[in-house]
């Protein structure tokens, strides 16, 4: 990440709608694809910078509609607002030779959290994401645009993986071996068990636990942040999203395999989450859940194999084979949520009801 000077942040902070004062910027590390600002004021945290990575997304006037139509519905004594600062001639986003520029509104006192081991916390994940789902259930689809076509779609994410096949050397063939093969049986096992209908929501596709902002002072959560990749989807890719990094209590990199976890109580926890809210899923929706909760950290997983062996192009690593450790991690708990396929088929039936 190229981090913008002082001087260089406060010019762009200039061409926005926002009172011009002494602010500093903190680059903040976070997420593989943009780059994150947080600014500040005397001490006090006022605003979110970023710069929205344009080789990743390359409609930013369509990823910004997207994100200004949803904001518009996510309201609710239930939901936390954020709001786009606008530039001074009313757009969402700057735009200039430096790349494409956004500011959102810091929400005071939240914090996220990258893993837990709590159930409370489980609970308020489960219950923000069928809070924002139940927002947007009748917003209308066809103003979205699709801001990474087939973004998870199995096809498509085969396709790379076996073009990366063939371009890569044998050496890192040899080194990520086991994924390879785990790959290819996977990829053959998610077929079969593919459900056939399954609604179109607007959904966000990056619900990962760290896309959830909570309160310091109630550790209630507020809202889901990082909303680049709202846009058509099912509601099991949120749902494995969320299950992949709230059941699993270690980091999405970690080594240990042995420290990978489905844990049932976080499981249950953020079932009951979403059950706290109004029924809003319909019975093909959750009979699709546990399918998501494999799906997704498979995805995932694939996803990063296939960047390991193109030599890291899509992500940001911070060290040579953090891709492929992340795709170990990421098959480990597709293994482990495989395994408990039946317990969360039951689980699902006995606690959320159907529209
Ligand atoms: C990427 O940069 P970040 O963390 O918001 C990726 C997501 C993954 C995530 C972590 C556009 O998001 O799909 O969940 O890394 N986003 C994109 O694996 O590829
Ligand atoms: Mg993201």
């Amino acid at each position: 990440m190229r981090i913008y000077s002082q001087n260089e942040l406060t010019c762009i902070l200039k061409h926005f709608n926002l009172e011009q004062q002494d602010y500093t910027f903190k680059a903040l590390h976070i997420g593989y694809i943009n780059d994150t600002y947080l600014v500040s004021l005397d001490g006090r945290s006022e605003y979110i910078l970023q710069r929205i990575n344009h080789g990743v997304f390359e409609d930013v006037d369509g990823l910004m509609g997207n994100i200004d139509n949803t904001l518009n519905h996510l309201i609710s004594k239930e939901y936390c607002k954020v709001e786009l600062i606008r530039t001074l001639s009313d757009k969402t986003y700057w735009s200039e030779e430096s790349g494409y520029w956004r500011i959102m509104t810091y929400i005071k006192n939240s914090t996220t959290h990258n893993t837990t081991t709590s159930p409370e916390i489980a609970f308020e994940a489960g219950k923000i994401i069928a809070t924002f789902h139940a927002l947007l259930a009748n917003i209308d689809k066809d103003q979205y645009v699709d801001t990474i076509p087939d973004f998870h779609s199995l096809d498509l994410r085969e396709e790379q993986f076996k073009k990366a096949l063939s371009t890569s050397s044998t050496e890192k063939q040899e080194i990520a071996k086991e994924a390879i093969l785990f790959a290819n049986e996977m990829l053959s096992q998610l077929k079969k068990m593919a459900p056939k209908v399954v609604p179109i929501r607007i959904c966000h596709n990056d619900t990962k636990l760290n896309n959830i902002l909570f309160s310091k002072e109630t550790r209630r959560a507020l809202c889901l942040i990082d909303l680049d990749t709202l846009m058509k989807g099912c509601f099991h890719y949120d749902f494995g999203d969320a299950i992949r990094t709230i059941v699993n209590t270690a980091p999405e990199d970690e080594k240990d395999l042995a420290k990978i976890t489905f844990d049932k109580e976080l499981f249950e926890a953020f079932i009951q989450g979403l059950a706290a809210k109004s029924p809003f899923l319909s019975s093909e929706e959750l009979k699709a859940l546990p399918y998501g909760a494999i799906l997704m950290p498979f995805l995932h997983g694939i996803r990063a194999l296939t960047d390991y062996l193109n030599n890291n192009t899509y992500y940001k690593v911070s060290y040579e084979n953090q891709n492929l450790d992340r795709c170990l991690s990421l098959f480990d708990f597709t293994q482990k949520a495989m395994d408990e396929l039946e317990y969360m088929k039951d689980l699902i039936t006995a606690q959320i009801e159907p529209l």
